[in-house]
């Protein structure tokens, strides 16, 4: 049996490599990529994902624009990020007719797959909520096709990664990109799995693991990722900010949920002020979340260095 998914993602190096990941999966049935320009510039990340696409050998997949855009713009030097990835040689090499783009923007592209399943479809979301909010909210019907959401977002007991003017610092930066959607995501009682920071912070980028990925290099996805992996060592200018398996560790979810433990709770998301984005506990408030909470480092690294080695 596979698992049909759709999956939407704003184009950083860690939204790549989480693609590679799911493309490993054989249970897994891609069924479209969105992508939102929020961490991203669009055209450098379509690029990106068109040649991941074809190198997994799945150009049949196609890629839609997100027409949206949030309050809280990211930074220009995080969003140029695919453009180091397009530059290495793997990728340079790769030669790419057309981008497979769908003809819809991405929050139509989405109820069009959704309307079109004949079984639940489980969306994986790695950067903000803006299409699917508005998908569902234009065609509230389409609530009953979705599995699962899992998304990459929040910060509960932990602080939060936006560090900016008129902030306090709360917010995880998926959710303050497009805080409002983040808030109508919620209310709409999905299936919704989380993977907060509180998670995510289990899982730096360390130069030990990548020590065993590039052991492995003679596989090629290994090579790749390693290669992905090698450009966001450098290039952040703070601790706070410090490069993690955020968007990897919610898609490794999808082949391997051992390696993490989840608690379920209520949860709300503030929308507005000096805690915009801000993700919190509410006892109450009815919108169920399974959140995920530990993970098994040892066994998600294994896991990852393993899908990595497929051909
Ligand atoms: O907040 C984590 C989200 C994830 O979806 N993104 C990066 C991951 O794709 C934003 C982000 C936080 N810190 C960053 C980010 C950094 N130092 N560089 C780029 N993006
Ligand atoms: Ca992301």
């Amino acid at each position: 049996m596979t698992k049909p998914v759709l999956m939407d993602h704003d184009g950083g190096v860690d939204d790549l490599l989480s693609l590679m990941l799911l493309l490993t999966m054989p249970h897994i049935e891609l069924r479209g990529v969105a992508i939102t320009p929020a961490d991203c510039y669009f055209d450098w990340a379509a690029e990106a994902t068109a040649k991941i696409l074809a190198i997994c050998g799945r150009d049949d997949v196609r890629i839609a624009a997100g027409d949206l855009h949030g309050i809280n713009a990211f930074p220009a030097e995080w969003r140029a990020q695919p453009r180091i990835i397009n530059a290495l040689p793997e990728m340079l090499a790769h030669p790419l007719d057309a981008l497979p783009l769908a003809s819809v923007p991405a929050r139509e592209f989405l109820a069009q797959q959704l309307a079109a399943a004949t079984e639940p479809v489980t969306v994986l979301m790695t950067g903000p909520a803006s299409n699917l909010a508005a998908a569902l909210t234009a065609h509230p019907e389409l609530r009953q096709n979705i599995a699962e959401v899992v998304w990459m977002a929040g910060a509960f007991d932990v602080p939060g990664n936006v560090r900016t003017f008129a902030h306090d610092g709360s917010a995880e930066w998926n959710v303050f990109w497009d805080p409002v959607s983040a808030r109508k995501l919620l209310e709409m009682q999905l299936p919704l799995t989380l993977f907060p920071l509180d998670a995510t912070n289990h899982v730096p980028v360390t130069l030990n693991f990548l020590r065993r990925l590039a052991q492995q290099r003679e596989h090629l996805l290994s090579n790749l990722a390693g290669q992905f992996w090698a450009t966001t060592i450098n290039t952040l200018p703070h601790v706070d900010y410090l490069y993690h398996m955020w968007d990897t560790l919610a898609t490794g979810y999808l082949g391997c949920p051992q390696a993490i433990t989840f608690r379920k709770m209520e949860v709300a998301v503030v929308d507005t002020g000096f805690n915009a984005g801000q993700t919190v506990h509410a006892p109450g408030s009815g919108q169920w979340a399974k959140i995920a909470a530990a993970v098994d480092v040892p066994r998600f690294h294994d896991y990852i260095l393993r899908q990595f080695r497929s051909e």
